[in-house]
């Protein structure tokens, strides 16, 4: 019996013993498990707080730095410091995208290009956020949620691109006679660039230019390409989305990276308050432009963009625009719309980048001398005025402070009728435009019109053409099944403005983009001369094969017939030694020639192209057996032969 108790207390022990060698093994695990591992695990496990919320509008684009010369001194304007002091070189960083498209979709929607600049000038930043269109939808804040709404996607799908909810849109903008303008810059092929390198810049706002003496201007900027002002057309637009989505973001990435740094002349439109009340148009209406015919626009400098980011979500993410980051000499006016941008970004900053210090974030940080508690990151305090300009003085305390001067009374509040004249500049710019840009802007109403669902809508948006063209609401209701206007209400024609038209823009070959099509075996020697031309001329190139393989030293042929597709190029050859063309090649070499673009051909037999809608006579179409390659590159350097016949 005592051996029997003693045996058993001695596997009590013995048990005891592993448990408690257990519990320290668990413990000791639990210890090791608890804070650091956690920690660490939760230090690691990040990606769920990685990203910000995107912005609730403009949220796809791209991002890049650069610099601004000042051409001459601007000192009888403004007393802005970048702006008066041509020695000065201004750092700047600017930012692309589209309107109301979310992040992740595709860059060539029909979309309105935003182009915003912050120019890290040494008394503060200045942020000149515009558009690649000079006007705005509407001239009162208070209907901007309502057009966001109407832009943005189908509030009850959900679907995340912008270019379903067409009925909403058309709704809105039917109710809303004053989008008339800009609807038509939107059907237009400004909306569709080729290349954010290649459109236009607009402040489109009224500000003030203040100099020394207190002497105000109102002035409308403008970014103008050095390349010239160039689109897609709708088809080709379409095609690349599926293609590359990130077209336009990957083109300025790829042309800074290569050294062709893309450069903007900014343009200043300027106007007396004197003269303030002398067009027929209210200057400070932003559904009007101040056509370039009567309101010269003066060329003050050059920007170039020479730096991409290098980390796209602390830079590009992180940037904050804001009408109202002004420097001493440029203000806003009494333009309604600007007036009421001023205090939705503040916001919209505060929300997106989480809390009010968004200015201290690196890329947001102004460069200049003058610091203070708010925006010094350095540890220590930099006088916060330390010239005359900026001294502080019992008013201003070294602050910011508006200009006093007035038109002999109070600034303006009210609105002048013309505010309510919607159709005058819609009808001038259609009738400014070359035929076969109305050809396009029909063609982009019968599209966009087509899609809506309800046949009321359909009626509404016609009805709200008539008023701008009657011609123009007949074919497209016509086209979209929508009611005739029995009443021809269009607005009287108003005076052209050639400016409006992109028909006159600078045309070059350089970065301008050519697919080499191979089919069959080239003559190498052949080949390399005609590289070497392009890459003379600043053309870039891609050859295409069946697969991708080495051609020689210099030349690889690096993409295939269906990694690509034609409207991708701005221009093709194809080198066919095969006596037969695969249809996957015909196809790319077609429809390089329906969308108008440069053609040249060495082909062994013409005639695998008689069932093509290819005419070997038709202009831009190169046979190289009889032609020069120099006449390609002019080709190339034109672009587009709008009056070629398509079948
Ligand atoms: Fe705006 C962003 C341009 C009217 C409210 N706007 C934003 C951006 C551009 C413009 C280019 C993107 C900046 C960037 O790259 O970060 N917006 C314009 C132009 C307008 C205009 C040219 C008319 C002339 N905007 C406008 C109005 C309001 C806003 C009337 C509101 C009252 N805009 C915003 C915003 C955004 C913005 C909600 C969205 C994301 C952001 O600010 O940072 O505050």
């Amino acid at each position: 019996m005592q051996k029997r108790d003693d045996d058993y207390e001695r596997s009590i022990l013995a048990d005891k013993k592993i448990n408690s060698s257990i519990n320290k093994k668990t413990k000791k695990r639990q210890e090791r498990n608890t804070i650091k591992q956690e920690l660490y695990l939760r230090e690691k496990v990040n990606f769920d707080s990685e990203q910000i919320p995107e912005r609730v509008l403009y949220a796809n684009g791209i991002g890049a730095y650069g610099q601004f010369e000042l051409y001459e001194s601007l000192e009888e304007y403004t007393k802005a410091s970048f702006l008066t002091n041509p020695s000065n070189i201004t750092p700047v960083f600017v930012r692309f995208s589209s309107m109301q498209s979310s992040r992740g979709t595709n860059d060539t929607q029909r979309d309105v290009k935003g182009f915003a600049t912050k120019f890290y000038t040494e008394e503060g930043n200045f942020d000149l956020v515009g558009n690649n269109v000079p006007i705005f939808y509407i001239h009162n804040t208070r209907k901007f949620h309502e057009l966001v709404r109407a832009v943005k996607p189908d509030l009850n799908q959900e679907f995340v691109n912008g270019t379903n909810p067409h009925d909403q849109f058309w709704t809105f903008a039917a109710k809303n006679p004053e989008t008339a303008h800009m609807v038509m810059w939107q059907m237009s092929d400004r909306t569709i660039p080729r290349s954010y390198r290649m459109m236009e810049g607009f402040g489109v706002h009224t500000f003030r230019l203040v100099n020394r003496k207190g002497k105000t201007h109102f002035v409308k900027f403008h970014w103008k390409p050095s390349l010239g002002v160039h689109s897609l057309v709708w088809d080709e637009a379409q095609k690349i989305g599926g293609k590359n989505p990130n077209f336009l973001s990957q083109d300025l990435l790829e042309a800074i990276k290569k050294g062709d740094y893309p450069e903007w002349e900014l343009g200043l439109q300027l106007i007396s308050e004197e003269d303030q009340f002398s067009y027929d148009f209210d200057i400070l209406d932003p559904t009007k432009i101040w056509p370039e015919e009567d309101v010269p626009v003066k060329i003050i400098g050059k920007m170039t963009l020479n730096r991409n980011v290098d980390n796209g979500f602390l830079e590009t993410e992180h940037v904050a625009f804001h009408p109202g980051h002004l420097v001493p000499g440029i203000e806003i006016s009494e333009d309604p719309l600007l007036q009421g941008r001023i205090l939705s970004y503040t916001d919209a900053q505060v929300e997106r980048l989480r809390g009010p210090n968004f200015l201290q974030i690196p890329i947001n940080q102004p460069i200049c001398p003058f610091q203070n508690n708010n925006n010094n990151n350095n540890g220590f305090l930099i006088p916060q005025a330390t010239n005359e300009q900026q001294a502080p003085t019992p008013k201003n305390q070294g602050f910011f402070e508006e200009s006093q001067e007035n038109m002999g009374g109070n600034k303006r509040g009210e609105q002048t009728e013309s505010f309510q004249d919607h159709y005058s500049q819609a009808k001038q710019f259609l009738n400014s435009l070359m035929p076969y840009e109305q050809q396009h802007l029909l063609e982009a109403f019968t599209y966009e019109i087509g899609k809506c669902k309800s046949q009321e809508v359909k009626n509404n948006a016609v009805d709200f053409i008539n008023h701008i063209d009657h011609y123009l609401a007949n074919k497209v209701a016509d086209n979209v099944g929508a009611k005739i206007p029995n009443k021809n209400l269009e607005v009287k024609s108003t005076k052209l403005s050639p400016a409006l038209t992109m028909a006159d823009t600078v045309c070059k070959p350089d970065t301008r983009s050519v697919a080499i099509i191979l089919n069959g075996t080239p003559n190498t020697q052949q080949l390399t001369e005609w590289v070497q031309q392009l890459v003379e001329h600043k053309i870039n190139y891609s050859i295409i094969d069946k697969k991708v393989h080495r051609i020689n030293e210099m030349l690889k042929a690096s993409e295939t017939y269906s990694t690509v597709d034609s409207a991708q190029y701005d221009s093709a050859i194809l080198i066919s030694p095969n006596p037969t063309i695969p249809s996957k090649v015909l196809e790319l070499v077609e429809m390089t020639y329906v969308h108008h673009k440069p053609l040249a051909l060495a082909v062994l037999s013409p005639e695998s192209l008689l069932y093509t809608r290819i005419k070997m006579e038709e202009q831009g179409v190169y046979d190289l057996t009889f032609t020069e390659f120099e006449q390609f590159i002019e080709g190339i350097a034109q672009a587009r032969f709008w009056e070629r016949i398509i079948d």
